[in-house]
């Protein structure tokens, strides 16, 4: 294959991505302009030199560091007899072929119908035109119409069969809420150890590979720090120029992110400055644009052990608040669990609850998430002392009574 992209990236990531989906590189070529042509994305000169390569090499497509529009794709593929596949396509791609679960799979599939109808409105336009003028009928339109209403169709019934898949994890999740724990979610980059972390700190067997989007479901394991419980959630990682299809259809995948009490942002410290900041920037703009942009976060700085002491030094002198660990050969761990609790511990509150007997299931919950408490049988129910975490207190804002100990209700 062949690569073009914009000026100012590198085409490292893209030659990550295609690696990822089973794609091997043979010919680069690097277009420097401001604007990317309307109809051809690149420019006269630089598509006929795309075309030399092309002859050179045995390449077999071209792949774009970039979404073309549909008239840009399908002007590159005729102009050069093969086909053409852009950054969204790839990632879309690869999604498809990582999906494992039946939310997984749906939501790819929706995402990839969403990006192809988009080109099939481009094509039939074209066709459209060769067809002759305004009222004439062209040969296959009729067909694509058909094609088109066939894929909304798919769209519609998709979206029904994703609710429904979703409702029944609303309900675990709503499982979750009920246990009042903490949440804590793993953000960051594709490939940062999100995914051997969560391993790390809570002893799951997750899997990781060295390779782009290889975790697409949410998984969810407790983690026992000082005594009380949380839950830990590892989600999709996030990339530059993330397709919005995607992030359409991985909505409620995305929203596990949105109800976490403290997000970890993982970020790949043994990769360079440069990329480090672009794929920083990234997730922040991810984040703001899933509604997480205000969650409460800490940095995690990831693959320590890849590090000399010096580039240890350097990072840190970079983001002096983020924390340095090694996710797989377990160093900072420990520290970055005292990190969560000492987070989780400034927002500490100091609440008085009266649990009537019949609420049994509440009192170990909060037993779970209190550690510690001091519990008094009086005539109308559990008095209980507790210090809890803002977010969690406010789960229990029902049961609190006044600190004079009258027993109204707060
Ligand atoms: N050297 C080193 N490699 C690590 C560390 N943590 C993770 N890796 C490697 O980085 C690669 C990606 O790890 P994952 O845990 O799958 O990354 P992820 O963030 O879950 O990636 P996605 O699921 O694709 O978003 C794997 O090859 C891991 O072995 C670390 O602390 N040090
Ligand atoms: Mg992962």
């Amino acid at each position: 294959m062949i690569a073009a992209l914009p000026e100012g990236d590198d085409l490292a990531e893209l030659e990550e991505l295609l690696r990822t989906a089973g794609v091997a590189v043979v010919g680069r070529l690097v277009q420097h302009m401001e604007q990317p042509h309307p109809n051809t994305y690149l420019g006269t000169g630089r598509l006929a030199e795309l075309k030399e390569l092309l002859r050179d090499s045995d390449a077999n497509v071209v792949a774009c560091d970039d979404e073309l529009t549909p008239r840009q794709g399908r002007n590159l593929e005729e102009a050069l007899g093969v086909p053409v596949v852009d950054r969204t396509a790839i990632i879309l791609d690869i999604f498809a072929g990582h999906a494992n679960s039946a939310e997984g799979k749906l939501q790819v599939e929706l995402a990839q119908l969403d990006y192809n109808l988009a080109r099939m409105r481009g094509l039939w336009t074209h066709l459209e035109r060769l067809g002759g003028g305004v009222g004439t009928r062209g040969p296959g339109e009729s067909q694509l119409e058909t094609d088109r209403r066939l894929a909304r169709d798919r769209i519609s019934a998709l979206r029904r069969r994703l609710k429904e898949v979703q409702a029944s994890r609303g309900v675990m999740r709503a499982e979750r809420e009920r246990a009042k724990l903490p949440t804590i979610a793993l953000v960051g980059y594709t490939n940062a150890g999100k995914s051997t972390l969560l391993n790390a700190m809570t002893g799951a067997d997750v899997g990781v590979r060295d390779r782009l989007f290889h975790t697409l479901d949410p998984t969810t394991r407790s983690l026992r720090l000082g005594g009380r419980d949380y839950l830990l959630t590892d989600t999709v990682g996030f990339i530059r120029k993330l397709p919005h299809q995607l992030v359409d259809a991985f909505g409620a995948t995305l929203e596990e992110t949105r109800i976490a009490d403290l997000l970890l942002h993982v970020v790949d410290g043994s990769a360079s400055e440069e990329d480090q900041v672009e794929m920083m920037t990234a997730v922040e703009s991810v984040l703001e644009e899933i509604g997480a942009g205000e969650q409460p976060r800490l940095l995690v700085l990831n693959k320590a052990d890849a590090l000399d002491e010096n580039a240890r030094e350097e990072l840190l002198i970079r983001h002096p608040d983020g924390f340095l660990v090694s996710a797989l050969t377990g160093e900072g761990i420990e520290g970055l669990g005292e990190r969560i609790e000492a987070e989780f511990a400034r927002s500490l509150r100091d609440v008085e609850l009266l649990l009537p007997y019949d609420q049994g299931g509440r009192m170990a919950e909060l037993h779970e998430v209190a550690g510690d408490l001091l519990r008094e049988d009086t005539p109308e129910g559990v008095r209980v002392s507790a210090r809890l975490p803002a977010t969690v207190a406010a789960r229990f804002e029902r049961y609190a009574v006044s600190s004079n100990g009258n027993g109204s209700h707060a």
